[in-house]
């Protein structure tokens, strides 16, 4: 049912224009949802996470937190609970950090690499009608935002504007990608009560093609924190916030597999199994160093109640309950002994003996797990990237083994098809090109050293400007042969990559 509301909804979008939706979903075994707040979410029925019938979550989202240099706490979050969130639609301008009309920017924007792949073959046919995915990519903006929004390739112009009719085209590594672009600056924060940080966050909810049984069972969040203030920020923290529901009764446990930086909920047994397996949900932390995990309930609670204070928020995000108090190790982490960092670690917490702690002795119900990334620098003007993939596990037994396994052969699957590469976000960062030799002769072998994954266009032109030879170039490390007609002199290699172009003198002697 729910994959039929997914695709019907896909459908809908096709028809009426990506840009009049401000919700979308991407299907694979695993399905995820975002919107136009940044915020995996369940509303209208439409589900955060769910594999086939079943419900894996029912809200993911994010909190983020600083110290500006008056010492004064700035707390950004979306509430997993009443679904009130301190995030708006659209961007904010360069340096003032003014939001756009929030309104206007109630959109997100689904893409496929079917859809890419379809426009580069036919934009340039008579009478084609490029979809409105691809029209609506929110590829370049310019003053007073950014330049560039959301990666694109500048296919012939490389003016740094998205121009679909002239061969530009959205830049993804994926199957199939919905990007999402808010901020934190365009009304007051009424859940945490704190200042805001004027950041701009991009999501971007990827799925991968289903040949791989670890990829299609999950879905990777890029959350892209773009820091458009003028404070810079020691501390800056980004926490995964994640309120686990899997099937209809909300009777999960909670459990953290510290080495593999994620945090899981399983089912307990009272809930019928599912074709007779149980099934368990993860989040893990790809590219940041996670410093604890946490969990708040849904009461008044002085220690693991509901945060409502800025204190409360940057307590939690540093591993402590919201009144300061730290993670005890055992029981339900407000009755433990000692101090811990990570909630119920199974076996898997060294700086505890690697004694068990795993939450079976507790009653099950609603969890909301808190995965904690460490403090960064986010500068004025700077962006930083956290990447997480949420994943889903079906098995006969619902430990932490399962988790662990999982979470190394995904691990595997994203290094293999290098889709966690870093797009330049921002789209002005050149590129390291090595060329040796060079001096060389014409017919030599030329190794090109680049320090990307991103598909290169490369071209050798005469000082004039006049092209000689093309190339495309994939991967970090390329040779070209010379041609052979090439006279003694002084030429240019010109290497472009989405909306950067750079040239470095060849000389053939
Ligand atoms: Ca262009
Ligand atoms: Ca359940």
């Amino acid at each position: 049912m729910i994959k039929k509301i997914c695709i019907l909804l896909i459908g809908f979008v096709a028809l009426n224009g990506a840009a009049q939706k401000n919700y979308a979903s991407v299907n694979n075994r695993l399905s995820a949802g975002v919107n136009a707040k940044g915020f995996l979410f369940d509303s209208l029925g439409y589900p955060a996470l769910t594999a086939a019938n079943l419900m894996l979550s029912n809200g993911a989202g994010i909190w983020l937190s600083a110290k500006d240099s008056l010492g004064e706490i700035r707390v950004a979050a979306h509430d997993v609970l009443k679904h009130q969130h301190e995030f708006w639609p659209g961007p904010l301008q360069l340096k003032t950090a003014i939001p756009s009309d929030s309104n206007t920017w109630n959109h997100i924007y689904p893409i496929s690499s079917a859809q890419i792949k379809f426009h580069r073959a036919h934009y340039k046919d008579n009478q084609y009608q490029a979809a409105a995915e691809i029209l609506n990519w929110p590829g370049s903006l310019g003053a007073p935002y950014t330049q560039i929004l959301a990666p694109f390739v500048d296919a012939k112009v490389n003016d740094q504007i998205y121009t679909p009719t002239s061969g530009d085209f959205p830049y993804i590594n994926c199957n199939q990608l919905i990007y999402s672009i808010a901020n934190d600056n365009a009304g007051p924060h009424n859940i945490s009560q704190a200042k805001s940080l004027g950041v701009e966050v991009h999501t971007s909810v990827y799925n991968f093609n289903a040949t791989d049984s670890f990829l299609n069972n999950s879905v990777l969040v890029r959350y892209v924190v773009h820091n458009r203030s003028t404070r810079n920020y020691k501390n800056f923290r980004l926490s995964a916030i994640t309120s686990f529901q899997i099937g209809n009764l909300e009777n999960e446990f909670l459990g953290t597999d510290i080495p593999n930086q994620t945090l899981f909920a399983i089912n307990d047994t009272s809930e019928a199994t599912f074709k007779n397996k149980l099934v368990s949900i993860g989040c893990m932390a790809i590219n940041q160093k996670i410093s604890s995990t946490m969990y708040f309930n849904d009461d008044n609670n002085l220690l693991n109640g509901r945060p409502s204070t800025p204190t409360h928020f940057y307590n939690l995000m540093q591993g402590k309950w919201k009144n300061g108090k730290s993670l005890g190790f055992g029981g339900t982490g407000i009755d433990g002994n000692g101090k811990a960092k990570f909630v119920y670690p199974y076996a898997s917490d060294d700086s505890n003996g690697n004694i068990l702690w795993n939450e079976y002795g507790n009653i099950s119900g609603k969890r909301i797990g808190i995965l904690n990334s460490d403090s960064l620098e986010l500068k004025s003007g700077a962006a930083n990237i956290y990447d997480f993939v949420y994943f889903i596990v079906e098995e006969k037994f619902n430990n932490i083994k399962q988790i662990n396994h999982f979470c190394l052969s995904l691990k595997k699957g994203l290094d293999e098809r290098k889709v966690l590469k870093v797009v330049p976000e921002m789209g002005v960062s050149k590129t390291k090109i090595n060329l040796f030799p060079n001096p060389l002769s014409a017919g030599g072998k030329l190794f090109i050293e680049m320090k990307t994954d991103l598909p290169m266009f490369a071209r050798i032109i005469d000082i004039n400007g006049k092209e000689i030879s093309n190339y495309n170039l994939h991967g970090p490390e390329n040779y070209i042969i010379l041609p052979n007609n090439l006279v003694v002199g002084l030429y240019f290699m010109e290497f472009k990559t989405l909306n950067t172009i750079e040239r470095q003198i060849l000389n053939i002697n």
